[in-house]
Order: C-alpha cells, then structure tokens, then sequence
C-alpha cells in the first residue's frame, strides 16, 4: 500500500495483493481528488497487468446544501457492472437511495430501494428489500412524529 499526494491535493493510493510465490494476485488504484468528493478506484483484480473494473464514487454538493452521490462501476467492455445513486435534501432528512438492480445502467422506478419523505412533523422511511429472481419486494415503512430541530439523520449535528 502506498498513499502519495500533499495534502490539499489529489491523492492517489495503491493496494497490491501477492499471492504465496511473489506474483501479483490484485492491484488496487484509488484517486481521491482534493476535495474528497470524487473517489476513483481501478482494478485489476485478476494480475493480468490490465484494469479490469473501474469504480467511481462522486458527490455533488449543491448550493442549498442538498446533495447527490453516484457510485458506478464500469467493466473493462464498458459495460456497467454496478450503479448506486444516494440523495440527500436540504433539510439533511429527505433522502432516497437507488440501485440499479437488473444492471441495465438507468434507474426505473423499481430501483428505489429507500426513501425517506418529510410531511410537516411527520417522517416517512420506507426501505424496500432488493427485489429477489421471483420478482417478490418486501417493503418496510416506518413513521415518526419528530421536532424539526431534532437529530434524526443519525448524524452527530
Ligand atoms: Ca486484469
Ligand atoms: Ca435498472
């Protein structure tokens, strides 16, 4: 593992794995841009010398403060191979997550998987269990009173 790049500037990061004998068994690149919210990690998790799966994970803060983070994991083909989407309100409440579950590279409505919804006191999360081959999805909702001053994010603010 080596970690290269002063602070206050891109970082770049690399994990080599060895198998028993010495050769390469994986090679892990990250980049992390200086503002921490552009992380890109390439792999070659074969050794063969060439990437072979490309992970970028990037958020992006808008000025109210509300923010969107996608996670998208690109094959060497270029095909995807995973896409996450996390979305955070203004409020720091309101928020949904998607995972493109049938890999097809968009969202439909079905790859909602959590959401959480604020209707004056009230809060609604609803997590939906990722859909399985059978085609079945459990849904767990869940409602609370809340003051809006309280910290219900989870977070310590
Ligand atoms: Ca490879
Ligand atoms: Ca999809």
């Amino acid at each position: 593992m080596s970690i290269t790049g002063a602070a206050g500037t891109a970082t770049t990061s690399v994990a080599t794995v060895k198998n028993g004998d010495g050769s390469t068994r994986s090679v892990t690149t990250v980049v992390q841009s200086a503002d921490a919210l552009v992380k890109t990690a390439s792999a070659d998790v074969d050794g063969d010398g060439d990437i072979d799966l490309v992970t970028v994970d990037q958020t992006v803060i808008a000025a109210d403060g509300s923010r969107v983070r996608t996670v998208t994991a690109t094959n060497t083909d270029g095909s995807v191979r995973g896409l996450m989407r996390e979305t955070l309100g203004a409020d720091k409440v309101t928020a949904q997550t998607w995972v493109d579950q049938n890999q097809d590279g968009v969202f439909q409505a079905t790859d909602l998987v959590r959401q959480v919804v604020v209707n004056g006191a009230l809060v609604t999360a609803t997590l939906v269990a990722l859909t399985d081959p059978s085609g079945f999805r459990a849904q767990v909702v869940s409602v609370r009173a809340c003051d809006a001053a309280a910290d219900i994010d989870d977070q310590a603010d």
